[in-house]
C-alpha cells in the first residue's frame, strides 16, 4: 500500500514536469523559426548616406554584395569635393553647398576599390581616401570567415 502510495505520487510528479517542458518547449519554438528563416539573397538595392569633409569620406568603407544597385547621397560638410571610383566608372562633383546629389550604379564586380575625391579641396586632397567593397553574390555555403585588417 505504501509503495503503490508513493509510486502515484512519482508518477505525478514525472507528469508534471513533462507538463513544463512541453509548454516551454511550446514557448521556444516560434523564436527558433524565426531565427531559423533565411536571409533574403540575391541582388538589392544599398543606399548609403555619405558625407565629405576635408579629408574623408565618412563612412570611409561602404560594404556592398556584387550585382547590388548602390545609391550613394552624399554630402559636403564643407567645400567642394568629388566622389569617384574610377574602376567603376562613378564620378560625381559635391557642391560646396551642403546639397545632396545622388550617384547611382552596378556593383557589377567583386573586390576592393578605391573611392577617391576628384576636386582640389585642400593640402590632405591627395589622401582623402574611401573604399567600395564588393562581396561576391551570396555563396549557397555558409559565407567565409570575415577577413580583418
Ligand atoms: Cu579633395
Amino acid at each position: 500500500m505504501g509503495t503503490r502510495c508513493l509510486w502515484d505520487r512519482a508518477t505525478g510528479r514525472l507528469m508534471l514536469v513533462a507538463l513544463c517542458l512541453a509548454a516551454a518547449l511550446g514557448g521556444v519554438a516560434p523564436t527558433a523559426e524565426l531565427r531559423a528563416q533565411p536571409e533574403p539573397t540575391g541582388p538589392s538595392v544599398k543606399t548609403f548616406e555619405v558625407t565629405a569633409s576635408r579629408f574623408k569620406f565618412e563612412p570611409a568603407v561602404l560594404e556592398v554584395t556584387k550585382g547590388d544597385t548602390v545609391v550613394l547621397t552624399v554630402r559636403s560638410a564643407d567645400t567642394i569635393h568629388g566622389l569617384t571610383i574610377k574602376a567603376l566608372g562613378v564620378k560625381v562633383i559635391v557642391p560646396k553647398t551642403h546639397e545632396p546629389v545622388e550617384v547611382r550604379f552596378e556593383a557589377a564586380r567583386a573586390g576592393t576599390f578605391e573611392i577617391a575625391c576628384s576636386e582640389y579641396c585642400g593640402s590632405g586632397h591627395r589622401r582623402m581616401k574611401g573604399q567600395l567593397v564588393v562581396a561576391p553574390a551570396a555563396p549557397a555555403a555558409p559565407a567565409a570567415p570575415k577577413t580583418t585588417r
